[in-house]
């Protein structure tokens, strides 16, 4: 090999060993896996600098969230988070947060904006499905916004799975979960999971539900579709969609380097209320809908506020006036 040979060798070489060394760059050989970069998996950078790659070509061989493997589809067969890393380790998933309706999988092709992805709306058991994902700069959070509106004059009932494939594969641990214990059920509003107990990889944090919801899940299951094996969550929540209505689900997918580092952030999903950072970017509009978390209270429901103003003052102020003005009638009868 001559002199100009050896030196592009050694470059090559040198660049290979650089990306291999930074898990954001390293190829994942995993199935279903793709490489930062992907035209239709825009890379989305997050708080503590994190990275996230959503997705519109995420699949299962079977169509469905359990029972087959992870798949590369055509662009806009799947909508999801392929995987995601922290500038300490990678391998956060090996697909997460993919929706099914009615057993239907939710796709679109992706339009990035910011830290803000949207797929192209399609219309699954007579609805039509909004779906965005965000990331949020404040955290290492993907948040997840599933809208279906019902154009027909009778509600729809729909099943609406949530699948999360843990990159922690066999060596996956629940550490926490909201109920206080380590089982993953339906009383469990968030689960925390690392790959071994010395969190190898980024440490997950996913979050199906919040506060008292009108809807939480029918089922759960550790058991998903395989991808360098089955470990992750699963969730089914039964939706009603009333005749010209929209209801809207919210989930969150948080990453951390520790499992310390994520029980102590796992409070803020207990129970999402309006002005919540985890709602950034959001109108109130836009979260009116959500039916597995109780974001807006009775107050602004019996209330009406006008538009920007604090509903729990202005309501505080309004029972004020009410008590001022029974006490001044009394005192003049
Ligand atoms: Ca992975
Ligand atoms: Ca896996
Ligand atoms: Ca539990």
């Amino acid at each position: 090999m001559n002199r100009a040979n050896v030196l592009l060798v050694s470059t090559i070489t040198l660049a290979l060993a650089s990306a291999l060394a930074n898990p954001a760059l390293a190829v994942d050989s995993k199935p279903g896996n793709v490489t930062d970069g992907k035209g239709s998996c825009p890379t989305i950078f997050g708080g503590a600098s994190s990275e996230w790659y959503m997705c519109d070509f995420l699949t299962t061989t079977n169509g469905l969230p359990a029972g087959g493997s992870c798949n590369s589809g055509a662009v806009g067969s799947g909508a999801g988070i392929s995987d995601a890393a922290l500038p300490e380790n990678g391998d956060a998933f090996d697909n997460a947060g993919l929706l099914w309706i009615n057993n239907v999988q939710v796709g679109g092709v992706a339009t990035i904006s910011g830290n803000r992805v949207d797929f192209a709306s399609p219309t699954i058991a007579g609805l039509n499905v909004a779906l965005r994902h965000d990331v949020l700069v404040t955290a290492p959070v993907a948040r997840i916004l599933l809208t279906l509106t019902n154009p027909s004059g009778s509600a729809i009932n729909v099943p609406v799975d949530y699948a999360t494939n843990f990159g922690s594969d066999e060596s996956t641990i629940i550490r926490a979960t909201s109920s206080g214990d380590t089982s993953f059920t339906v009383a469990d509003r968030w689960v925390i999971s690392s790959e071994t107990l010395n969190d190898t990889d980024p440490v997950n944090t996913t979050v199906l539900w919040g506060g008292t919801p009108q809807v939480t899940p029918q089922s759960v299951s550790t058991t998903v579709f395989d991808c360098a094996d089955t470990d992750g969550a699963l969730a089914r929540f039964q939706v009603s969609v009333p005749a010209g209505g929209s209801v809207s689900l919210l989930f969150f997918q948080r990453i951390d380097q520790t499992t310390a580092n994520a029980t102590a952030a796992s409070s803020a999903f207990d129970n999402v209320v309006a002005g919540s950072p985890l709602l950034d970017g959001l109108t109130p509009a836009q979260f009116a809908n959500v039916v597995n978390y109780n974001i807006v209270g009775p107050v602004a429901a019996a209330v009406s506020v006008p538009a920007g103003q604090n509903f729990t003052w202005f309501g505080l102020a309004l029972g004020l006036g009410l008590i001022g003005a029974v006490l001044i009638a009394r005192r003049q009868a």
